[in-house]
């Protein structure tokens, strides 16, 4: 690009001089006004393409072979990306293959949507509230025509009157709450890592310890990672009840005949990423029909997870499931969703980090209430 820069009376005089200097081609890339001598004038900055100067060297031949040769290392660029995009094209395949399933996803969702008009008003949004709760389609699909069933006539106005409704069906959904009693001496928390077992153990000893006077002793078997027994052994200095760690099954008995006179004795697990083999581990170690398993899951999962949790975990028949984390999510869906689909009993739900306070009873009413927060007047 050729820049000028010109000093005019006004814009008339500019262009003549621009035309006359740059050619038809030139264009004003600013202009100010200046005091020169007194004199008020414009500075013009013009500018035009070199190439639009010096365009007449394209008709040489010399320029032509130069061009020319351009085009051909353009042309074997082109060629080249041609080349890589067609061999792109075998790699696409399997992404069709995705993307066409994705069609066919969705369009099933579509259809399965579709079955929601049959709702109409209210019903139609208290079907939504529970989608949005995280309860999934079909389950909150099933509530919803049971409700349709149960509500008198007259009651279906007002999302108040039939919320008592909704609340009695998914109250009655949910089995009783299994606790821990007198007769599970041996209870092992068994669950996906990082979910809050460790912690889950603490509080339960705590509790039973210093709530209920009970003698408790606490074993790890946690031998997985170097600092991982210390924070359960740190949790029974602070409680000051027994602690031991086993590597294997044969310790695990050695310590269980150990504490034989103890009321209670809670087993922490190791925290190993959830697998097949993972699990089988755990299973071996505690093959012992007096130890009680208890499933320890966190609210914080998503339903899929969830509940692939618990089938791989069911192969150790867990008595009930405890729920940790309910104080980190704000919709609890994904709980009552698994709970039913597994039929699993609930037993404790965990609110927080602190030991011993942050766990309650894992109570039907709590969780009804839990989930129909969202049903309100005027919340559709
Ligand atoms: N917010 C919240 N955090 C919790 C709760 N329970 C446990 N935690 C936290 O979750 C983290 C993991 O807890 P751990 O008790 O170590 O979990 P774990 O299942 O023993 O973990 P691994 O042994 O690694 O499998 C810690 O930071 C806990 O303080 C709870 O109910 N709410
Ligand atoms: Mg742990």
């Amino acid at each position: 690009m050729q820049l000028k820069k010109f000093k005019v009376k006004n814009i008339r005089e500019a262009m003549e001089k621009i035309k006359e200097e740059l050619g038809d081609d030139a264009f004003i890339i600013s202009d100010r006004p200046i005091t020169e001598n007194g004199e008020k004038l414009i500075e013009v900055i013009a500018a035009v393409e070199k190439d639009s100067v010096s365009s007449s060297f394209k008709a040489t031949p010399s320029a032509l072979n130069i061009s020319d040769a351009k085009e051909n290392d353009s042309i074997g660029e082109l060629k080249k990306l041609i080349e890589k995009l067609s061999y792109k094209e075998s790699e696409i395949s399997p992404l069709k293959k995705e993307i066409e399933e994705i069609k066919r996803l969705i369009t099933e969702r579509f259809k399965s949507q579709k079955k929601i008009i049959d709702f109409e008003g209210i019903f139609y949004d208290i079907y939504l509230k529970l989608l949005e709760e995280g309860i999934s389609g079909d389950i909150a699909s099933k509530l919803v025509k049971i409700l349709e069933y149960q509500t008198p006539l007259k009651m279906q106005n007002k999302i108040g009157e039939v919320k008592p409704y909704l609340w009695k069906i998914i109250y009655s959904s949910l089995s009783d709450v299994r606790l821990i009693n007198e007769k599970d001496r041996i209870i092992a928390l068994v669950g996906p890592t990082g979910v809050g077992k460790t912690t889950t153990v603490a509080k339960l000893s705590a509790y039973y310890h210093l709530a209920e006077q009970k003698k408790v002793a606490l074993i790890s078997l946690d031998s997985f990672r170097i600092a991982a027994p210390e924070q359960l052994k740190t949790y029974a200095s602070l409680i000051g009840v027994p602690f031991a760690l086993a590597y294997n099954r044969e310790e695990l008995e050695k310590y269980l005949e150990m504490f034989k006179s103890y009321e209670h004795i809670f087993i922490d697990t190791a925290g190993r990423k959830v697998s097949m083999e993972s699990v089988k581990k755990d299973s071996e170690i505690l093959k012992n029909e007096n130890i009680k398993k208890i499933l320890v899951l966190s609210a914080t999962t998503k339903s899929e997870d969830l509940i692939n949790n618990v089938k791989l975990y069911k192969t150790m028949i867990p008595d009930s499931v405890i729920f940790t984390k309910m104080d980190e999510t704000l919709s609890y869906g994904n709980v009552y969703t698994t709970v039913i689909k597994e039929n699993m009993s609930l037993s404790y739900f965990t609110t927080g980090q602190k030991v011993p306070q942050d766990i309650e009873v894992a109570s039907p009413e709590k969780l009804t209430n839990l989930l129909l927060r969202r049903v309100k007047n005027g919340s559709g």
